[in-house]
């Protein structure tokens, strides 16, 4: 019952980050942000965070980088 709990708290969560992602921020829904959609959701980010946001240095944010770098408090 407990374990339940647990994993529907998750994925509650989960899908509320997601919306986040998707609404009003993927503008042309391509399912990653562009540089032009993070200035939009972000308008104070500066190049050096965006660069700490996208680790893999495609010049996309996907989910995963936006999900990590919320979590971790570089993006608010
Ligand atoms: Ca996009
Ligand atoms: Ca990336």
């Amino acid at each position: 019952m407990k374990n339940i709990l647990i994993s529907t708290v998750t994925i509650i969560g989960f899908a509320s980050a997601a919306l986040a992602f998707g609404e009003g921020m993927d503008a042309d829904n391509d399912g990653v942000l562009s540089e032009a959609e993070m200035m939009a959701a972000y308008p104070a980010i500066t190049q050096e965070i965006y660069d700490a946001v996208d680790t893999d240095s495609d010049g996309n944010i996907t989910l995963e980088e936006w999900t990590v770098a919320t979590e971790s408090g570089l993006l608010k």
